[in-house]
């Protein structure tokens, strides 16, 4: 086996060095109006959008650059049911605390509700026709999803975690994943959350215990070591 690891910290990711599109996934998480776009959830509470919107191109060149190498490219959406039958009363209670109810009516439909516009991934990096889209009810892709499933009926031993909110959907997936025994590493500068500081910590929360998650690279290492 060749070997290929990337830069990355706290170890050079994968920790065996076995990188190949067969055994590696990336996932692209909540790319959504939602969580980026003006009038979406994250506009609606008030954060700036400018920091979740940071990665939206450093994604779109690592899409181009892993799609014509035939990895694995998944996407995932945060949404509820339009009855609102798998959305939590204290997810609700807490969304409408902030001025931004799930469920509830906003300039880009109901409020995280499959089907709205807002719940769409924005046209940027939308999914190719036969990309895997998962769809989630909460913050990790593993829960209430079939993610798991197709990640070992594909083979895949690694996986590259992008999108947003770094500290939030990310971390959770990241968290998750590596429970379940993935080789997990972030690619720092195509996250985004919407406090810079919680982005600063969750990267540095994954560079504990010689990773305690995984590793955190950049696109530009992770480009760099596939050419
Ligand atoms: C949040 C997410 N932040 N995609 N969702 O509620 O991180």
């Amino acid at each position: 086996m060749t070997q290929r690891t990337i830069r990355s910290e706290p170890y050079a990711w994968p920790y065996n060095g076995d990188l190949r599109p067969e055994n590696t996934a990336l996932i692209v998480i909540d790319m959504q109006t939602d969580f980026c776009g003006v009038g979406g959830y994250v506009d609606k509470m008030g954060y700036d959008l400018s920091l979740t919107r940071a990665p939206i191109e450093p994604i779109k060149k690592l899409l181009t650059v892993m799609r014509a190498q035939g990895f694995l490219i998944i996407h995932t959406r945060e949404g509820h049911r339009t009855d609102l039958s798998d959305l939590p009363a204290n997810k609700r209670w807490r969304s409408q605390q902030i001025g931004a109810g799930i469920g509830d009516p906003g300039p880009c439909g109901r409020i995280l509700v499959r089907g709205e516009p807002g719940w769409d991934i924005i046209p940027e990096l939308a999914p190719l026709p036969g990309e895997i889209i998962i769809d989630k009810p909460g913050k990790g892709s593993f829960c209430a999803t079939d993610l798991e499933l197709i990640l070992r009926l594909k083979g895949i031993q690694n996986i590259v975690l992008t999108g947003i909110t770094t500290d939030v959907c990310v971390h959770t997936t990241m968290r998750e994943g590596n429970d379940r025994g993935f080789e997990c590493v972030l690619l720092s500068d195509c996250c985004g959350a919407t406090d810079k500081g919680n982005h600063d910590h969750a990267l540095k929360m994954i560079k504990m215990q010689g990773g305690v998650f995984g590793a955190v690279a950049t696109s530009a290492a992770l480009i760099e070591a596939l050419s």
